[in-house]
């Protein structure tokens, strides 16, 4: 175990990027989401990464913004501070990532998982927005994505009471993909976004930036930017070797082009 803040394992075409702050729960301090940016913003230039996955500890993903910091922060500092756009770095993250969730996953964590493309949960897993306990609410697009995952009901419950949802209510909510045993919690993370690295990286961004469309905007402007997404996919050097290998029937080798 290293003392930095969030360690990163390059196994291409995958990368591993861990919150380390286990003292403090993983809680997200400005040192953590700087570092955080900054491994993320390099995985996503590194040609030979194909999928990159984020996760904490098997106790905890991350128990939040660092309340402490929070407790010092003007409402002026955050409507308009970096931290705002820290998160919008994270957000245009063009790679896959998928969040490999074990233990306490709650307010700012939450809010991370949930800008991952995909959450693989473990069993000890546990969701919740818990500001509404300190008097608060959520401040980096808690109360849009886990309305747009769960549906009002569950998102108001959550939200308003601060309790946290076990995995398998995750799992029959929609908030995560997957459930596995809390031992296997990375392991599981990295089989998913192996397979997901075997695909085109250029049908990657273009499904991820259209899946993306359709949560966060409106349907005919989604609709709208798959039929362009589309075409420039069917264009691509990997989409004439997708089809190919297909008919010709052997594996596809995606180069990115
Ligand atoms: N911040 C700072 N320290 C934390 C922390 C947090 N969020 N969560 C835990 N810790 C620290 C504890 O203070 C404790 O430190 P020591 O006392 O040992 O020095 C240590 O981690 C272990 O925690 P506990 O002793 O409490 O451990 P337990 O197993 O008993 O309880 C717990 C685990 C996760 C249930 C509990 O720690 C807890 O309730 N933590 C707080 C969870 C919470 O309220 N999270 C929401 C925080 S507010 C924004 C972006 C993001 C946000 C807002 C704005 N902008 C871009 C504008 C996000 C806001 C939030 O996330």
């Amino acid at each position: 175990m290293t003392d930095e803040l969030v360690r990163i394992e390059r196994d291409d075409p995958i990368a591993v990027v861990l919150l380390n702050r286990p003292k403090q729960l993983n809680a997200l301090s400005d040192d953590v989401m700087e570092a955080l940016v900054s491994a993320l913003v390099e995985l996503d230039r590194a040609g030979a990464v194909r999928c990159i996955v984020l996760g904490g500890s098997e106790r905890v993903f991350a128990a939040g913004a660092d309340i402490g910091m929070l407790a010092q922060t003007s409402p002026v500092e955050a409507a308009t501070s970096a931290r705002l756009a820290r998160w919008e770095s994270i957000r245009q993250i063009g790679k896959p990532i998928v969040a490999a969730v074990s233990g306490y996953c709650l307010g700012g964590g939450c809010e991370l998982a949930m800008i991952c493309d995909v959450i693989v949960a473990s069993e000890s897993a546990r969701f919740g927005q818990p500001e509404i306990n300190l008097g608060l609410i959520p401040g980096a697009g808690g109360t849009q994505r886990l309305t747009r995952a769960v549906g009002k009901a569950v998102a108001m419950d959550v939200i308003l009471s601060g309790r946290f949802l076990s995995a398998r209510e995750a799992l029959d909510f929609g908030l995560v993909s997957r459930v596995v045993a809390t031992e296997a919690w990375l392991e599981e993370a990295k089989r998913l976004a192996r397979d997901i690295a075997k695909q085109s990286p250029v049908a990657l961004r273009l499904a991820k930036e259209a899946v993306n469309r359709a949560y966060e905007g409106s349907l005919r402007l989604g609709v709208e930017y798959e039929r362009q997404a589309f075409a420039i996919a069917l264009s691509s050097e990997d989409a004439r070797e997708g089809m190919s290998a297909f008919l010709e029937k052997r594996p596809p080798e995606f180069r990115g082009r």
